[in-house]
């Protein structure tokens, strides 16, 4: 080595280097012992994914770094049943899902979304977190999943149209409307007479905007961060039936974590779910405004003769049916009687 200079610059280098490589050992012997991957169908700004991330940031400091739950929202991994199919085989550790699409596995699960049974989510939650869900989750196990007991708040539903307002039963004759990818929606919006196709949720603005459907119907805050309103020129206010989604895991993934890691992360989700359901429902009950004033044209509809459809067309009595007498009662224990 003749020039100094480069010598001299070479051992800062290698200084540097080494100082480096001391960085990343350290950091590889903190790196995690689990790393999970958790994914949902809804954006990084609705509350399932801003309470879903402090939950994770809550759980990797509360286990010093072991387990490292890493985030795929808004359908990142693919559309809710190709999502649902990654997560019986491993490749996804973690799945928030509504009981009405997790419907295609567990048929009872999508027990909270028949129609008009609560007239709001408080209702709704008093059934899911007490005996009904305890049903629905015992069936969602024996199905082979691990299923954390609170459930996260989607909401009451509405629905959006770019052709016309629902305001009567009769405004849904025909109408082209975008369900989600559940048997029980399908029978739901075909007993009202309507022409209901299911379609997972990350191709729903396209196929609105395309007119492939006239509408669909979620509630507000979805309406909100998946921007429907650029699609949409009409919501009205049906409350037609509630939604929310099941905390599913891997069951393998599941039991691969010990008994302390496991509580931490249960103790975090039933901290975080209460969280989200709150700041969900602020959005759904203070939505209305910010639609408006993004174009859309708010009509509250009469219901009434929705119900009356539901009756008539047998939509009940087959439900029953197909939920059983048991489920059907702890139903009716909180809606009154359906059938
Ligand atoms: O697919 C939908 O419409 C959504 C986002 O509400 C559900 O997950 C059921």
């Amino acid at each position: 080595m003749t020039d100094r200079r480069v010598s001299r610059s070479r051992f800062i280098a290698g200084t540097a280097a080494t100082f480096a490589s001391i960085a990343i050992v350290k950091r590889a012997a903190r790196a995690a012992d689990w790393t999970y991957k958790y994914a949902s169908n809804v954006s990084v700004d609705h509350p399932l994914n801003v309470q879903m991330r402090q939950c994770w940031t809550a759980v990797k400091a509360e286990t010093k770094g072991r387990l490292d739950v890493q985030m795929f929202p808004n359908n990142q991994l693919g559309g809710d049943t190709a999502v649902l199919q990654q997560l019986r085989s491993g490749a996804v550790q973690f799945f928030t899902l509504d009981g009405g699409i997790l419907q295609s596995v567990v048929p009872v699960a999508a027990i909270q979304g028949v129609g008009f049974a609560f007239k709001d989510s408080a209702e709704a939650f008093r059934a899911l977190d007490g005996a009904l869900g305890d049903h629905v989750r015992g069936e969602i196990t024996k199905a082979g999943f691990y299923v954390h007991p609170k459930m996260w708040e989607n909401g009451m539903r509405q629905i959006t149209s770019s052709t016309r307002p629902i305001k009567t039963a009769a405004d849904l004759q025909g109408f082209k409307i975008r369900t989600p990818a559940g048997e029980l929606w399908v029978d739901l919006f075909k007993s009202l007479g309507a022409s209901p196709g299911p379609l997972n949720f990350n191709e729903v603005y396209t196929a609105l905007q395309t007119k492939v459907f006239e509408g669909q119907e979620n509630p507000y805050a979805i309406i909100d961060v998946a921007r429907l309103y650029e699609v949409q020129k009409y919501l009205s206010v049906t409350n037609h039936m509630w939604s929310a989604f099941h905390f599913l895991g891997n069951p393998d993934a599941w039991k691969a974590l010990p008994p302390d890691v496991q509580a931490v992360v249960e103790r975090n989700l039933s901290k975080y779910a209460l969280l989200q359901r709150r700041a969900t429902q602020l959005r759904n009950d203070t939505l209305a405004e910010k639609l408006a004033r993004r174009g859309m044209a708010i009509n509250r509809a009469d219901t009434s003769g929705f119900r009356m459809k539901l009756s008539s067309s047998g939509f009940y009595t087959r439900w029953k049916g197909k939920f059983g007498e048991q489920a059907w009662s702890l139903l009716e224990k909180s809606s009154g009687k359906l059938a």
